[in-house]
């Protein structure tokens, strides 16, 4: 048996790039919350999760009652999640966490935070990775895709004076320029641009642009359901055979099944299906032909093998989708990644516009746009205890507390409202 001694949940705040997406614009700095659970032979695993004050009240509730647990019991960590915060009525307040993962992902987000970590420690206590407890890689590599924002060249509105290396995207030069900087850094085979910032047939301009410059890869743009059925519908001729998949281009299941009953190119989402939930409805009215995975509110590396499953049953394409985050989550994801067959288009990943980590070793190298998933026991990563230190420092200082990218480009645009579909 290996007993949960302790568990600690730190949050920590990065800088991270002004970029601009249908709700608005990044603020200066993005939270993380890093979990750590220690058993009584002093071995310790790692998560990380978002860093938004529900979720970390939510994380603080569950942590003392962990206490005691056998780490490998997950059902047991599941009944503790459920019984702490699974109760009631989700609450809706501020943002959501991103575009489309509402609260009603409480218990999968919270257990998921946990779940990373168990896995993390069972791996570590049997010398076995992730993966392998996983059931093993079907792949040793995992690729992601380049994913370009429109973004100012630095925070207009913020004390620290911090300015990012990637410049201002605004037009569709500028697009493929950061394009051609994230590959040269990365090596990535696909791109994704986030659109559902500008005239939607500007952003299309910036992916003709693209194919031009990128013949043979993998296109996609996730306008984040910022484009009515009208305008999605107008645009769709420009679109077909342009790209690998057209990403939640207008809000909610309905919308999507009226794009998609016209649309020959596969729709994605991470929006209208975001949890098991979602499936009886979404498979009804045929919204969707690709699901974004994520396993931080999916309800964590288990269940996302499980959703392969459902995703092979109907026929589904599998990808990944991501927010702002550290080395932790990119491992995790890896992990996952690495184990289901069907997972076959490149993840999202936004770890190249963090310059941060949090990790032994710094950032994690990409090799032809892919991570290499260790055969290291656990994630096979350790904290770095000074990094986590100052991000945590930095957490105390920044003042922010939920991500609200609405409020941030308030004040850029003091007429803004974040109304969606826009378009
Ligand atoms: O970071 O601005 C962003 C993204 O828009 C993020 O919040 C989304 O959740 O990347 C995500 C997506 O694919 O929708
Ligand atoms: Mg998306």
């Amino acid at each position: 048996m290996s007993i949960v001694t302790s568990v600690v949940v730190t949050p920590i705040a990065f800088r991270d790039p002004p970029l601009l997406n249908a709700s608005g614009i990044h603020e200066p700095w993005a939270l993380r919350s890093i979990i750590e659970v220690v058993t009584d032979d002093g071995t310790y695993g790692l998560s990380e999760s978002y860093g938004d004050e529900q979720t970390l009240s939510q994380l603080e509730k569950v942590a003392p009652k962990l206490v005691g647990l056998d780490v490998f019991h997950l059902n047991t960590l599941h009944r503790i999640v459920q019984e702490t915060v699974g109760g009631g009525q989700p609450a809706k307040t501020g943002m959501e966490l991103a575009p489309g993962t509402v609260q009603a992902t409480t218990v999968p987000r919270i257990f998921a935070a946990f779940e990373v970590a168990f896995l993390d420690l069972m791996g570590k206590l049997t010398g076995r990775s992730v993966c392998e407890l996983l059931g093993g890689k079907v792949r040793e590599t995992v690729p992601f895709s380049a994913y370009l924002f429109y973004k100012y060249a630095k925070h207009k509105f913020a004390d620290d004076p911090w300015v990012d290396k990637w410049g201002e995207v605004l037009t569709p030069d500028d697009v493929v320029r950061s394009a051609k900087q994230m590959i040269d850094e990365y090596g990535f085979q696909s791109i994704k641009l986030k659109g559902g910032v500008f005239e939607p047939e500007e952003e299309l301009e910036a992916i003709k642009a693209l194919r031009k410059a990128f013949p043979g890869y993998p296109l996609r743009i996730d306008p984040n359901g910022n484009w009515s059925v009208e305008t999605t519908k107008r645009l769709l001729p420009q679109m077909d055979g342009v790209l690998q998949y057209l990403e939640d281009p207008s809000p909610g299941k309905d919308a999507m099944a009226e794009v998609h009953d016209v649309s020959s190119m596969p729709l994605a989402t991470n929006m209208c299906v975001i949890g098991f939930f979602d499936f009886p409805e979404a498979i009804r009215k045929q919204s969707v032909d690709v699901i974004l995975s994520d396993h931080h509110y999916w309800g964590g590396l288990q269940a996302t093998r499980e959703l392969g499953q459902i995703c092979r049953t109907w026929d589904l394409g599998l990808s990944m989708h991501s927010n702002s985050h550290m080395g932790i989550s990119l491992m995790a994801m890896a992990h996952a990644a690495a184990t289901i067959d069907n997972l076959s288009y490149a993840c999202d990943t936004h770890y190249p516009w963090q310059e941060e980590e949090v990790i032994v070793g710094g950032k994690i190298a990409f090799e032809d746009g892919s991570v290499r998933v260790t055969d290291a026991p656990g994630l096979g990563v350790e904290l770095d205890r000074e990094a986590l230190k100052e991000l945590a420092e930095n957490y105390r200082k920044c003042g922010i507390r939920s991500r609200n990218d609405v409020e941030e480009m308030k004040k850029y645009d003091p007429t803004w409202t974040g109304k969606s579909p826009r378009f």
